[in-house]
């Protein structure tokens, strides 16, 4: 157990391993409630950051709430393997959602295809394909905090401001910026380890490079446990972040949403959380409220039933292609008509381009590389091609002299979601060429930090020969922005009691990783909900 544990949260915590040891579908930490009613005062469609916020706010408020996670548990499964999650050098079926071969984001190295075979399962990462532009996201209780690197960082206010103008700023970064960020159990690194920690070579070795070009370096904040990490190097502990873990879960070091927002939501009492439900339907009740059509999945997917639900307050936080999805086929199927024009539109993958350079051979990363990046190059002020970009490891357990890079750039592009009847399924219209202007802003960045040290770019890591991929995206944000398909708290027009909380509302762009921001909105929204909405 962590030390500084609260109570709330050790309750939640052990209602997590009890449902795991039995392996069951709904988690709660209130005995008298061991089966979910039908109907429940309000529901919370997913368990990510913005869902995780909703649920312990409602549940502190003293209100009954379902949770409904189309993923699985992930805490301690009986796999026979104590640990829940494989690594990224032994992918299993644990890996991917509901996938025959891995999908990694570097897919090749010397053109070589890294992927592997593996079995179909309800894993903890899956890749939406959507034509020109595939989203990875984290499938489990505690959504994307499961897979993602970690990084914690808050947007600048300047830029914050641009996004969401009608958001006031000073409050946000007075009151709910720092607020998420406690929550979330934000940590800074220790500098000096930095400087010494042989699993941050690689990026010591960026950070050079890019100051010869003349770019600034800072450090980024992490919800990985920077304490752990340095025991881990001294072998003092199990490995986690050193041992080649991150896109397919941590096994240990990482407070994710379980370890600490759903932990409390659990610890009220007032939560419970059901697993492998897929929320499919949501349509108007009689009596104003709105009722749910859930899927229920085995572990290997398979439909084994399906479920109706009622409930009086709806929150969406299925992410911005689940909420997104979710919205569009209930318009479009006449379900719930009147939801606005706005619904689908304003969606971006937040400038995302993945890239990598060659290292000189006597400029060697390390084999030893942690897999939670703790630096970025910042050149956001950058008036023609602002790029913020993390230094991402590539921990493969030998010396690869390869620099990778995840770039977020400022690109005005956005898509639009329309709902295929066929398929009944939510389709994006990103085309290519919508991200030239991201690959534009990092080949100006990165030329420059080539030329600075005669260094080139890799064109084997993506399985052909280009050099920059924004195929794919780790930050889908958009589908239902805030002041537009919702009003300014994120209410959907048209429709009382019924809620927007995640990275939907974000308008395509945040320009660093979003998640903080995801959750200091949400936590500004449902405090404002929870005093005007309720009786
Ligand atoms: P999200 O966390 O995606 O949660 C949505 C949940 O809803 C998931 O658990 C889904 O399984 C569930 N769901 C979806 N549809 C349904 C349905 N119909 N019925 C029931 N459940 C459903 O939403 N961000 C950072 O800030 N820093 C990072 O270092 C970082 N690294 C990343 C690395 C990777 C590999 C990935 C994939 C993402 C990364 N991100 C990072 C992005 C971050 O995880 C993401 O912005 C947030 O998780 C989005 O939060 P939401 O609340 O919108």
């Amino acid at each position: 157990m962590r030390s500084g544990l609260s109570r709330r949260n050790f309750f939640g915590l052990a209602a997590l391993h009890t449902a795991a040891a039995y392996g069951l579908t709904t988690i709660t930490a209130a005995p008298a409630k061991a089966a979910p009613a039908e109907h429940s005062p309000a529901v919370v469609i997913g368990t990510g950051y913005g869902a995780a916020v909703a649920a312990r706010r409602l549940g502190e408020a003293g209100i009954p709430t379902l949770m409904l996670e189309m993923g699985r548990q992930w805490t301690e499964l009986e796999t026979g393997d104590s640990n829940p999650f494989c690594d990224m050098l032994r992918p299993d079926k644990r890996a991917m959602w509901l996938a025959e071969r891995t999908e990694m984001p570097l897919a090749s190295f010397l053109w070589f295809d890294i992927n592997r075979k593996i079995d179909r399962y309800t894993g903890v990462l899956d890749r939406v394909h959507h034509g020109d532009m595939s989203v990875y996201v984290g499938r489990g209780v505690g959504g994307g905090s499961l897979v993602n690197g970690a990084m914690a960082v808050a947007p600048k206010r300047e830029y914050f401001a641009e996004i969401l103008p009608s958001v006031d700023a000073g409050e946000m970064y007075r009151k709910y910026f720092p607020l998420a960020e406690t929550e979330l159990g934000v940590n800074h690194i220790d500098p000096d380890w930095f400087e010494t920690s042989r699993a941050y070579r690689y990026a010591r070795v960026s950070r050079a490079h890019a100051h010869k070009a003349g770019l600034a370096t800072t450090f980024v904040p992490s919800v990985y446990d920077f304490d752990y990490m340095r025991r881990e190097e001294n072998g003092e502990v199990p490995r986690s972040a050193l041992a080649g873990e991150v896109i397919y879960g941590n096994n240990h070091g990482k407070r994710s949403l379980d370890q600490t927002y759903l932990a409390a939501a659990l610890g009220t009492g007032n939560v419970t959380i059901s697993t492998l439900h897929e929320v499919r339907a949501i349509e108007r009740a009689a009596d104003g409220g709105y009722l749910l059509t859930v899927r229920l999945l085995d572990e290997s997917g398979e439909t084994i039933g399906t479920r109706q639900l009622s409930t009086r307050y709806l929150f969406l936080g299925a992410g911005s292609l689940g909420s997104t999805e979710l919205l569009l086929r209930a318009r479009e199927t006449g379900a719930l008509a009147e939801l606005p024009e706005a619904i689908g539109k304003g969606w971006g993958p937040n400038g995302n381009v993945m890239l990598g350079r060659a290292n000189h051979v006597w400029d060697t990363t390390g084999a030893l590389q942690s897999g939670m990046p703790a630096l970025g190059i910042d050149a956001w002020d950058d008036p023609r091609h602002p790029v913020f970009a993390e230094i991402a490891p590539a921990p493969a357990g030998v010396e690869l002299w390869l620099s990778v890079y995840l770039a977020i750039t400022k690109n005005p592009e956005r898509a639009e979601f329309s709902y295929d009847r066929s398929t009944d399924s939510a389709r994006l219209n990103w085309r290519a060429d919508q991200g030239e202007p991201s690959i534009a802003s990092a080949k100006a960045m990165f030329d420059k930090l080539n030329r600075a040290n005669k260094t080139i770019y890799r064109s084997d890591l993506f399985g052909d020969t280009r050099r920059f991929e924004n195929r794919f995206t780790y930050h889908p944000l958009g589908g239902a922005v805030l002041g537009e398909a919702t009003d300014l708290y994120g209410r959907v027009h048209g429709y009382p009691r019924l809620y927007v909380t995640d990275g939907a509302l974000l308008p395509g762009s945040t320009g660093v990783n979003p998640f903080v921001t995801i959750t200091a909105l949400a936590e500004r929204n449902m405090a404002r909900v929870l005093a005007e909405d309720f009786d």
